[in-house]
């Protein structure tokens, strides 16, 4: 920028540049400023992404745009449970020997069981995730949902999740609170596991675009139906998911027809009850250590007696879900 004088005879130059700068000191004003096109204020530096072009001819004005301030259509929950299978009431940690044993599916294995998933489905875990060791290492898939408050058997929103060693439920990058794409609002929360008995809260939760926490493995939420969970005790009580379900239809059964019993003794072989399975991610494997054993010490029929009751071999006990 430069500007001429005449004086004397002779032209003599120089630069002026803070007469520019003084006019136009912000980033990304629209050059056509002055030309019927977008003005100041309207280009994204003022958080205005998508403000329409045509504000000065008769469109949407500048504030009128919903994406300005729209709240986000998302609630994340921070959620904690226990699995009785894998527990361990003298550390009051999970076993995640599945992972250990690099056992656990990169994609969540519940549409293959039928889970007919309101939302979601499909998710898959990186290798990455599943290296973790220690508390935070990844037990398994467990599946989140959200139940309408006032008719709570009506499920609105579904999410395959990871469970951690110590109880936290987190989403597949084995860290971060699970998402849904959901408004705001009071939901019930539902925890559910492929052979476990899963359990909702009692009352709604006000879930919102700021973390809320639920925790299922304490006494003090109270949940839905009677006996939900199993209380267990020891150097670490807690409250966990009944383990037992392998045939994931919500209810333990020792006897009779569509039995959760025989399928182990039929995974093993089906004859010699002293047969271990091991290596294998099955529904069978109750207490989740890697092995479908049917007889002997850490086998997986023992729970599931224990928890119809352990002496009638004909009793059930059913999922507290509605
Ligand atoms: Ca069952
Ligand atoms: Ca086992």
């Amino acid at each position: 920028m430069l500007d001429a004088v005449r004086s004397s005879g002779s032209i003599w130059w120089w630069s002026r540049p803070w007469r520019y700068r003084s006019l136009f000191s912000q980033a990304n004003i629209a050059s056509d400023i002055f030309s019927g096109g977008d003005g100041r204020g309207d280009v994204a530096a003022l958080h205005a992404p998508t403000v329409a072009s045509n504000i000065f001819s008769g469109g949407n004005g500048r504030g009128e745009v919903t994406s300005n301030f729209s709240p986000s259509l998302q609630v994340l929950l921070s959620l904690r449970g226990m699995l009785e299978g894998p527990y361990s009431a003298s550390t009051g940690l999970m076993s995640d020997a599945l992972r250990s044993a690099s056992l656990i599916p990169g994609t969540e294995p519940y549409s293959a069981l039928g889970y007919a998933a309101s939302s979601g489905g499909g998710e898959a875990v990186g290798a990455a995730t599943l290296t973790t060791t220690g508390n935070n290492a990844i037990v398994d898939w467990v599946v989140v949902e959200l139940h309408d408050n006032t008719n709570p058997a009506s499920i609105v929103a579904s999410r395959a999740a990871l469970i951690q060693r110590d109880g936290d439920v987190v989403s597949t990058n084995g860290i971060s609170p699970v998402i849904f794409t959901q408004a705001p609002g009071t939901y019930r929360v539902a925890l559910r596991h492929r052979n476990h008995l899963g359990a909702m809260t009692l009352n709604g939760v006000a879930l919102s675009n700021t973390t809320t926490s639920v925790d299922l493995s304490l006494a003090g939420t109270s949940t839905f139906g009677t006996q939900a969970r199993k209380s267990i005790t020891g150097t670490f009580p807690t409250q966990a998911l009944w383990a037992g379900d392998v045939t994931f239809n919500n209810q333990l059964k020792y006897a009779g027809s569509n039995n959760d019993r025989d399928p182990i003794l039929t995974a093993i072989g089906g004859t010699v009850p002293t047969n271990t399975l091991s290596g294998q991610y099955r529904q069978e494997d109750i207490n989740m250590n890697g092995q479908v054993k049917y007889a002997g010490s850490a086998n997986d029929r023992d729970i599931l007696l224990q928890n119809i009751g352990g002496s009638v071999p004909t009793a059930v006990r059913n999922a507290q879900l509605p």
